[in-house]
């Protein structure tokens, strides 16, 4: 496998005034697994946040009776739960009320300013106050909000700004998309944003002066939501100071956000970064939105999944393995409780669940627990190339495809049981069979638990374990991806089932 330069992959920073839902697990979640992934190979980064300026937060706090601090010090750390919730280990949370935020926005709104790009002008147009967008006359879908999810009335604004040159930046774009198509993935939203540059780009209002809820600029007013949002890719890492080198090892990153949020992230951030002379991030990849019977989730349907609930049915690694394993990454699916629970019984519970508990039983019975001698063959041989398809699945974030792969060792395992009857060679004395066949479930089940470690860290850390192996399966996979490493004589050490069955719920 190549070596890899360090790796840093962001989620979008989720408004502070929402709710937790499973959609922002399920960005958090992606990024996760990545993130582990791309550690099994060298050193890689990962951040996620929250979003807390803007006309919207202003006005919920305003609703709340609170000051906007006094508000979003108070939502900080539902949003901080939820990822660890899930066991995603991010390496940094920022928020945009942090005061390294406020530095490294200035800084770049400085830089940008000082590089020609940055006017003064009078916006005169409309807002969309939920979306933070703004949206010119004849964009308006019957008056409103032109986003088919928020369709809500938008204000008229006409406000003395500070504009962004992006009209400019148009023809960079366009050859950067062209020379570089991985740039934004899946296809889909590369055309999409493709027809967007065609139709031509207009420069954007960069700040705000008819109220006070987000970073000061000198001279008064204060910095447009979204074009502070974008900035924390590179706060988190301290740029311009970069006392830690995190700037100078990490970036370029890749993000992963939602599909509704591409045009900030590939056409206006790239843009910012080029105008500040900085170099634009690695890859985005805008994935689809999770549905509930077909319908997008929203507190007016009453259909929110909360995140926190499912982990208290299932457990997270249910959960995380439900959710990339459903559907490819760049398309909408729909979620479940009864699919959730299917896949829990079916996928978990009689392939990998079922495979570990009747392995470790076998050698239990017939070698009193203690690994044979390491043996040669087919699963050997099956085994070769797996490792490095696994790791261009996930990093091309095919998570489902990286998931299937590994299935295939799944089922080829329970079929050799199933076709090899152990059983059958240990009543017929074939000793040295049974053995290379206890050996590969054995050493299969080690591989596995490494590959699915990103996947389901707590459920492959059991497995490590019943395996009798120390510590976790967080490790290099060039050191440990390697044949025959489970030494001969490890005492395993079968414990409780991984996926207990799950009963359908009473009537
Ligand atoms: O847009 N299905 O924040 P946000 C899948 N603050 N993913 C979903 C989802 C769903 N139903 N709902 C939300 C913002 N997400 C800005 C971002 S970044 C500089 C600023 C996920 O709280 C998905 O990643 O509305 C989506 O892009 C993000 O949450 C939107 O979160």
């Amino acid at each position: 496998m190549p070596d890899q330069r360090p790796f840093y992959v962001t989620t979008p920073i989720y408004y502070i005034s929402g709710t937790p839902h499973i959609g922002h697990a399920y960005t958090s979640i992606a990024a996760d697994v990545l993130v582990r992934t791309a550690r099994a190979h060298g050193p890689a980064r990962s951040l996620t946040g929250t979003d807390e300026h803007g006309q919207k937060v202003a006005a919920a706090a305003a609703a709340a009776g609170l000051t906007p601090h006094a508000y979003v010090d108070s939502l900080a750390p539902r949003w901080r739960a939820l990822a660890p919730a899930f066991d995603a280990r991010f390496d940094d949370f920022i928020r945009t009320t942090d005061p390294r935020h406020a530095r490294t926005s200035l800084a770049l709104f400085e830089r940008m300013r000082a590089n020609g790009d940055v006017y003064e002008g009078v916006y005169e147009g409309w807002y969309c106050t939920h979306d933070e967008t703004f949206w010119p006359e004849a964009k308006l879908v019957d008056g409103r909000c032109p986003n088919p999810e928020c369709r809500r009335s938008v204000e008229w604004l006409s406000e003395k700004n500070w504009f962004f040159r992006l009209s400019a930046y148009r023809d960079r774009l366009i050859a950067h998309f062209r020379a570089k198509p991985e740039f934004l993935r899946p296809q889909a939203r590369y055309n999409e944003m493709m027809a967007v540059l065609e139709g031509g780009l207009e420069d954007l209002s960069i700040s705000r002066s008819s109220f006070d809820w987000g970073i000061p600029l000198p001279g008064g007013g204060v910095i447009y939501v979204w074009y502070d949002a974008l900035i924390n890719y590179i706060s988190a890492l301290g740029w311009p100071d970069d006392p830690d080198g995190l700037y100078a090892t990490f970036w370029p990153g890749m993000h992963i956000i939602g599909k509704e949020i591409a045009r900030f992230h590939t056409l206006i951030w790239p843009a910012m970064l080029w105008s500040a002379g900085l170099p634009e991030p690695t890859r985005v990849f805008a994935h689809g939105w999770i549905t509930v019977e077909g319908e997008k989730m929203s507190k007016s349907l009453g259909n929110v999944i909360d995140p926190f609930a499912l982990i208290e049915e299932f457990g997270p690694d249910p959960v995380r393995y439900f959710l990339l394993r459903e559907a490819p990454f760049g398309s909408d699916f729909s979620i479940s409780v009864e699919k959730l629970r299917q896949r829990y019984n079916s996928d978990l519970g009689n392939d990998l669940g079922n495979l570990l508990r009747r392995s470790l039983a076998m050698l239990q019975k017939y070698r009193d627990g203690l690994v044979p001698q390491p043996s040669e063959g087919a699963l050997q041989e099956r085994l070769t190339d797996l490792p490095a398809l696994v790791n261009e699945h996930v990093m091309c974030l095919r998570f489902r495809e990286a998931l299937d792969e590994i299935w295939t060792v799944v089922t080829y395992l329970n079929r050799t049981i199933d076709e090899r009857k152990p059983w059958e060679l240990y009543k017929h004395n074939r000793a040295n069979e049974l053995d290379a066949l206890l050996y590969d479930l054995c050493e299969g089940l080690r591989w596995l638990s490494l590959l699915l470690f990103p996947y389901m860290p707590a459920k492959a850390t059991e497995m490590w374990q019943q395996l009798g192996l120390d510590g976790t399966p967080e490790r290099l996979w060039a050191d440990e991806l390697v044949w025959g490493r489970l030494a001969a004589g490890t005492q395993t050490n079968p414990g409780v089932a991984l996926f207990p069955r799950l009963e359908p719920p009473a009537p």
